[in-house]
């Protein structure tokens, strides 16, 4: 290829799974004509899936939102100017924190799968509204994850990676990698195991995944029946004296009542709880106790479905008393260059707990599935304002009906989204923001260890009509709520200054100096970065400014592993060194290279030990002996999985259903014995009820999946305009079929994976 040609190449990622792979794109009239994976990325060295070549259809489409709107009294939308949106809603939001202070307002967003690097200003929005209402997706899947992290290892930020790639004994539990991802270079890493005669790979799926096709060994287990199989293969290997005293001695707290319990789990009558036979799960559970380097890779299969709490608990316990832990290969915590998520005490430790229905925050979140409550109702204290951005909860949060009602029932209603959504068209003002090829975007989901890595990425395209950055949209409705000044003549100057000489410090100075004055701004640091460092990053990286910051925190706590990746300008602080060189690169770079003992200093108890017993969750393995398993469900015999992850669906960021190339109904996918007891053809169309609601679906024979279980898509349902610009829905529209009440007891994540429901010719 020409030198000419070659620049036409423009490095960016790909947005649509926490792995946002490098990509190159190539752009025509406003178009991504071509896209390739990026070979310079330096975590995904030019891999992509299917899903990447599309991103024209996120760029491009007919829902794309241009200007600010508002809701007229008929239900219409009309385009006003930002200063008129951006006026009433700051009014509006200063007058319900006057009359009823920051708990009448919730915040949903700050990015899921992108948009994390604007979406993370959002933190001076809350702390200006005074709000501790921090809804996000990741509360309707990982926050029992965190919780169960947090009792471990300390704090709830504290995260898990897995070393896949280095492992000699994989066990991937209610994750299908083959399609989902979630690991680097999934397809690659899975082959790879796969045909390694001297690695094993075991899956843990009620379906034949692809992932379950390529392993040694697929426990195709009961829907729902995870934590008896988990516990059961923690009672073989205490039972049998396998676990690894050496480790448990050396690194965890004393855990006799874990093991006490451990030792009295009936193995075989659990075994025979999950339907899969006895022998395969003990040699799974010894094989796993015998490796040095065994790994588990787990995701919604098990936190989206019953007990999931103690799902993550359960599949911790199995990497930790098999010593499967802080060696190349194993499970190991990792750094988070941004944190994404953050540590919140239980309420018996003087954490907060909402106003309606007492629930706590866990890493700083509130989940999705209490969302409604807390705003239906005639409670003083009741949420009366919601702030929605880059989530579509009127799609992707449990019971979509509950939520319909919710909107109607708020007094101020905000949507900042790149498409015109179901969520968007409930809202009373609707705020266009520019997509992730607009504008400078990065993910926080840094989460390897040994080495991790952080991509920010460069704007490909012009801003299209009248959108703006989320800072941007953010900053406005601070200063127009009278919260920070419009401009901050002196530091900005100071920021001017400290671009040219940064050795002298004198903007970290003077930043401290300002917040000792105006302690009330200091947790509006973001925007005020924003405002004044932002405007004097090369190629106007405004939105970069955050990244000074995060630079110089985790130097602060991460000096050598920083060092370790090499300096690029011995002259410059390691902080400003490594922060010029994200700006810089734009396929990204390593930012930490670590050691493995250096595992136990991030597990953050005293002495760098974990707490392995969790009594409140020994309490519920105690009660599994006790579960009735035989589901009395006559009137709804089938479990749904409700959003499996499929070539064709990316979460909702894709609106245009012109993406897909095949599967455009996103069928139901059912036995064939099943279908033929229902007299269900493949391809008809049918009926799929629970007790919320019913939808209508096409029936596709699928053997991978096993009787009496059902699953249907993700990220379908939504409703696009077509030729004669009237919208039109496309696919199912799973959340009018799953509940709020059907969660964990401690996260309130929702059950998903497991809803009972009936199917009938339509
Ligand atoms: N193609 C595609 N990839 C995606 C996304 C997408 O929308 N599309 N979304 C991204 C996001 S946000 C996430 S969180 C991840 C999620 O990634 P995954 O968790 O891998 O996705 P799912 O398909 O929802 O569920 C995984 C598996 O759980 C299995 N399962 C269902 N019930 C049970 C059970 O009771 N026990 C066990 N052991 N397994 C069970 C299902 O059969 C399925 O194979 O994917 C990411 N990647
Ligand atoms: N039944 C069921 N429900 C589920 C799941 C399931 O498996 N089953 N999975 C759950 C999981 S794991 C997840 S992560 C959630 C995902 O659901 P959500 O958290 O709602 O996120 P997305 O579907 O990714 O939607 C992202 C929104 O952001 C918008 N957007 C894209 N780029 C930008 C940007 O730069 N700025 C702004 N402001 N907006 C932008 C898109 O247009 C889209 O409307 O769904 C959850 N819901
Ligand atoms: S969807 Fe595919 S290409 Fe995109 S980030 Fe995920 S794995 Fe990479
Ligand atoms: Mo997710």
């Amino acid at each position: 290829m020409s030198k000419q040609s070659d620049k036409l190449w423009q490095p960016n990622a790909c947005i649509l799974c926490s792995l946002n792979c490098g990509i190159e794109v190539n752009i025509k009239n406003r178009h991504l004509i071509n896209i390739r994976g990026d070979k310079k990325n330096p975590k995904s060295h030019g891999y992509v899936c299917q899903k990447a070549s599309r991103l024209n259809y996120y760029q491009n489409h007919t829902s794309r939102l241009t200007h600010p709107l508002r809701r007229k009294r008929d239900g219409a939308y009309e385009k006003i100017s930002w200063d008129t949106a951006i006026q009433e809603i700051a009014q509006k939001l200063v007058e319900l924190r006057t009359k009823h202070g920051g708990h009448s307002i919730a915040y949903y967003g700050g990015g899921g799968q992108g948009n994390h690097l604007n979406g993370s200003y959002s933190t001076s929005l809350r702390a200006a509204l005074k709000t501790p209402y921090f809804y996000n997706s990741l509360a309707q899947e990982k926050t029992g994850d965190f919780w169960v992290n947090g009792k471990l290892f300390g704090r709830q930020s504290c995260h898990v990676a897995e070393d896949v790639e280095n492992s000699d004994f994989v066990i991937i539990i209610g994750t299908n990698p083959w399609q989902a991802h979630g690991i680097p270079q999934a397809r690659k890493t899975i082959r790879t195991l796969a045909k390694d005669p001297t690695r094993t790979l075991v899956v843990i799926d009620p379906r034949r995944t692809e992932t379950a096709d390529l392993a040694d060994v697929h426990l195709q287990v009961k829907p729902g029946t995870d934590a008896f199989l988990l516990a059961a293969m923690l009672g073989v290997i205490v039972q049998e004296g396998r676990e690894d005293n050496d480790f448990l001695n050396t690194h965890t707290k004393e855990a006799l009542q874990l093991i006490d319990q451990l030792k009295a789990i009936p193995v075989d009558e659990f075994i025979h709880k999950t339907g899969l036979d006895l022998e395969l799960v003990k040699e799974v559970a010894r094989g796993f106790s015998a490796t040095q380097h065994g790994c588990i890779r787990a995701d919604l299969g098990i936190q989206q479905s019953l007990h999931s709490t103690l799902n993550s608990y359960l599949e911790k316990l199995l990497f930790l008393i098999t010593g499967n832990f802080g060696k190349p290969g194993t499970n190991n915590l990792h750094t988070q260059f941004l944190p994404l998520i953050g540590h919140s005490n239980d309420p018996e430790h003087g954490g907060i707990s909402t106003r309606v229905t007492q629930m706590r925050a866990i890493a700083g979140l509130f989940p999705p599935n209490i969302l409604p409550n807390e705003i239906n109702n005639d409670h003083p204290e009741r949420i009366r304002a919601l702030i929605v951005d880059s989530h579509n909860p009127i799609l992707t949060a449990a019971d979509s009906n509950a939520y319909e009602e919710a909107f109607s029932k708020l007094e101020l209603s905000v949507v900042i989204d790149v498409a015109n959504t179901e969520t968007a068209r409930l809202a009373d003002y609707v705020l266009p923001a520019q997509t992730q090829f607009e504008k400078w975007e990065a993910t926080f989901f840094t989460l390897e260890f040994p080495i991790n890595y952080f991509h920010l990425r460069r704007p490909v395209l012009k801003p299209e009509g009248d959108t703006l950055p989320e800072p941007e949209i953010y900053r406005r409705i601070l200063v127009a709520m009278g919260d920070l000044p419009d401009k901050f003549p002196f530091l900005s100057l100071i920021a001017k200054i400290d671009r040219r000489v940064p050795f002298l410090r004198i903007f970290p100075t003077s930043l401290n100096i300002l917040i000792t004055l105006r302690p009330k701004w200091k947790k509006l640091i973001p925007i005020i970065l924003y405002s004044t460092l932002g405007k004097y990053l090369p190629e106007k990286a405004k939105s970069a400014a955050l990244l000074w910051a995060a630079s110089l925190l985790y130097v602060k706590r991460y000096r050598n592993a920083v060092a370790r990746r090499g300096r690029k300008n011995k002259f410059l602080q390691l902080s400003e060194d490594l922060f010029r060189d994200i700006i810089k690169n734009h396929s990204g770079v390593i930012i930490s290279h670590h050691n493995y003992d250096e595992v136990w200093q991030l597990v953050l108890h005293p002495n760098n030990k974990i707490h392995i017993e969790i009594p409140e969750l020994i309490s519920q393995i105690d009660a599994l002996r006790f579960e009735n398993t035989h589901d009395n469900r006559q009137d709804f015999p089938f479990v749904l999985a409700a959003g499996e992850r499929r070539s064709y669906n990316a979460n909702q960021i894709y609106r245009d259903p012109a993406w897909r190339k095949k599967e455009f109904e996103g069928a139901l996918k059912i036995h064939p014995d099943d279908a033929t007891v229902l007299g269900l053809q493949d391809g008809v169309k049918a009926v799929c009820e629970s007790q919320k609601d019913s939808i209508i679906v096409y029936i596709q024979k699928d053997k991978s999946i096993q009787r009496g279980f059902v699953s249907l898509p993700h990220g379908y349902g939504s409703e696009h305009p077509d030729a004669t610009t009237e919208f039109i829905q496309h696919g199912p529209k799973i959340n009018k079929l799953t509940s709020l009440k059907h969660c964990d007891p401690i996260s309130k994540t929702p059950f998903h994976k497991y809803i009972p429901v009936r199917i009938y010719a339509l």
